[in-house]
């Protein structure tokens, strides 16, 4: 970085003055304190220049004068017959009476501000003296206090709004002792891996539990955003967990800072962050979370600045500058990041009576009405400078996935009022149905991935939460093909199992083939870990709501069985690198979904379903559940700030 040179009024260029800036070549804000000081040299220069030009020049009492405060007093002229002098347009008493008064009230005045000139000089000196700490120190002080001004202001009550029905809360306890058995498993898992993020990577936003530290992604940006603690509150509450609860809610209350130099992903911070912290209000009923959430949203609506409204994929929290992943093709936006704000943006406008939350996905939602879509498919990539597609990928996994399931869920969230949102949410799923969804040979059926003109017949981890989609999605569907709608999610439920009975470990590998005599297993080695993620147990819940099949209790018992068997250590849970080997390596993390999204699950297909209705509740995609707003059309107007 290079100190700015400074252009003096000759307009010849000076030297870069060194006043601390190479000492200290990366540090902006020191720089910045330089430059203060820079200019308060300018500026005694000036005032030196100014007394220096006033005091040389001829003493003539005919250039009198600039009220300097002496006694004179400068009329506006209107007469000139008492004895005055007219100089331009103003009149000078008692000149000529008192000229030797005068020059002593001007010596006086002259010592008073060489003195203050030299004392301004003095203090200069000073802080140029300052080391490297003292320096930031100050800074630092600067620094709280600008941001302790902005808390007061961001503090500010929001409007009140009627509470959408928030039933079932914390019931749902089953009467089968041998359910309420594996229920209480589940929480005793749901313990440890709290327990163990407690003690070793509190704050942090994930755990390493072998390393027994911290541990953080790029999604996250480069600061303890405690995501674990946000991303859990609502499981902890559930499960009944009210210490911890309380715990987590303390930290927020007091840590959890959004005016910090730090990039994140605006997918990520909105499923997580923002969904975890309105979960966590609409069940406690804490405003603390309802209040983060909202300066939290505030910070990433600079994404939204881009020539057509598409956000960028990252946001710096603090500067506001966005950009899109450097893997992503010619520079786009992802169709499962911009699509995946929906639930949680409509909550916020209800919540604050700020429509501004509500436009921006709207926005979103019209611009890909218009756009045309090979086969009916919705492309992965979207530019958000030129509003074209980017490669032709589709998939209903990774890089797709939840843009569907959120078109379902709008619908869902309103009450079913929004058919706009049901309507493309039928169509992108009858294209899927006719593009993507396949048979194997050897029956099982199976969501493919659509790349470079052919079909992929590959299906990810992330894919098997359709399942649960279709099912949720099959009452309402169009021409009454609720039957048929149940039983693909069914067949996706058995594929999913199928792609975990097959291994060692009896866990689901992340990706798998159907090709070349290969079924419902992963292929290349890079493929074969499970990193404790959800979405097989959670369509083995909807299935399970929707049919009360046992199969689905029995499969996600074995997948707790398994989990706690192979990524239980003692310090939490991890991933596992290879989940066809008999004695496989960890990979060390304790993703914050985990505790948000699989235990929950896991925990729900053990409850009764009084516990969080689907009539009354809509999860987001990282499981935080979300009450049905009852609105009409999707207008906001069950929030009185509107009308
Ligand atoms: C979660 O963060 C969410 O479910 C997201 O939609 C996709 N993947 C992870 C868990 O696998």
């Amino acid at each position: 970085m290079t100190t700015p040179a400074l252009l003096p009024l000759s307009g010849r260029r000076l030297p870069p003055l060194n006043l601390g800036a190479s000492a200290f070549p990366h540090h902006r804000a020191t720089l910045r304190l330089s430059e203060k000081f820079i200019l308060l040299l300018i500026l005694s220069a000036f005032i030196t220049l100014c007394f220096g030009a006033f005091f040389f020049l001829p003493d003539s009492s005919k250039h009198k004068r600039f009220d300097l405060g002496l006694e004179d007093v400068l009329i506006p002229h209107v007469d000139t017959s008492k004895g005055g002098k007219n100089l331009g347009g103003f009149l000078i008493h008692g000149q000529g009476h008192d000229e030797h008064r005068h020059r002593e009230e001007e010596e006086r005045l002259r010592n008073k501000i060489r003195a203050d000139h030299e004392k301004a000089l003095e203090e200069a000196k000073e802080k140029l003296k300052k080391s490297r700490d003292e320096i930031q120190a100050e800074i630092q002080t600067e620094k709280n206090k600008v941001v302790q001004e902005l808390k007061k202001k961001d503090s500010k009550p929001l409007p009140p709004v009627p509470l959408p029905n928030l039933v079932g809360i914390n019931s749902g306890e089953p009467a089968d002792p041998d359910i309420r058995e594996k229920r209480n498993k589940v929480k005793e898992m749901m313990k440890h891996a709290w327990d163990n993020y407690r003690q070793y990577g509190w704050g942090h936003n994930e755990l390493k539990p072998i390393a027994r530290k911290g541990h953080s992604t790029n999604i996250f940006g480069n600061s303890q955003m405690g995501a674990t603690i946000v991303d859990a509150l609502d499981t902890l509450y559930i499960m009944g967990l009210h210490d911890e609860f309380r715990e987590g809610q303390e930290w927020i209350d007091k840590n959890l800072d959004f005016s910090v130099n730090s990039e994140v992903s605006v997918f990520e911070v909105n499923i997580r962050f923002i969904g975890g912290l309105l979960a966590a209000y609409y069940l406690s009923g804490q405003e603390v979370f309802k209040i983060k959430a909202v300066q939290l949203a505030g910070k990433l609506l600079p994404a939204f600045n881009t020539p057509t409204g598409i956000p960028w994929a990252m946001v710096n929290l603090k500067s506001g500058v966005g950009r899109n992943w450097g893997w992503a093709s010619a520079g786009s936006s992802i169709l499962a990041e911009f699509g995946t704000l929906h639930m949680e943006f409509v909550h916020l406008s209800y919540l604050t009576g700020d429509s501004v939350y509500y436009n921006k996905v709207m926005h979103i939602r019209k611009l890909l009405q218009k756009m045309d879509r090979p086969n009916g498919l919705y492309p992965n990539y979207l530019n958000p400078r030129t509003g074209r597609w980017g490669q032709h990928h589709t998939s209903v996994g990774g890089l797709g996935d939840s843009f569907y399931e959120y078109l379902l869920k709008a619908w869902l969230m309103s009450d079913k009022t929004d058919t706009e949102a049901r309507k493309m949410y039928d169509d992108a799923i009858e294209a899927i149905e006719k593009h993507l969804i396949r048979k194997s040979n050897g029956g099982l059926t199976f969501i493919g991935e659509w790349k470079n003109g052919h079909l992929e017949r590959k299906m990810g981890h992330l894919t098997c939460f359709a399942g649960g989609m279709f099912a949720l999605g099959a009452d309402g569907s169009r021409d009454d093909k609720a039957g048929h709608y149940l039983q693909l999610g069914a067949e996706i439920a058995h594929t999913c199992h199928e792609s975990y009975d097959r291994t060692t470990l009896k866990l689901g590998p992340e990706a798998f083939k159907f090709d070349g005599g290969v079924e419902a297993v992963a292929v290349r080695q890079n493929e074969k870990y499970y990193i404790l993620r959800p979405e097989v147990i959670e369509t083995y819940w909807y299935m399970w709501r929707f049919t009360h099949d046992p199969k689905y209790r029995q499969w996600g018992w074995e997948a707790t069985q398994a989990i706690d068997k192979y990524c239980r250590v003692s310090g939490g849970f991890s991933g596992v690198k290879d989940v066809y080997s008999s004695s496989p390596t960890y990979d060390d993390v304790q993703q914050s979904f985990f505790l948000a999204e699989t235990l929950k699950y896991l925990y729900l297909l053990f409850s009764n379903d009084d516990l969080l209705p689907l009539d009354n509740w809509v999860f987001n995609t990282e499981a935080h559940p979300l009450p049905v707003l009852h609105l009409a059309n999707t207008t906001l107007s069950g929030n009185p700030a509107y009308r």
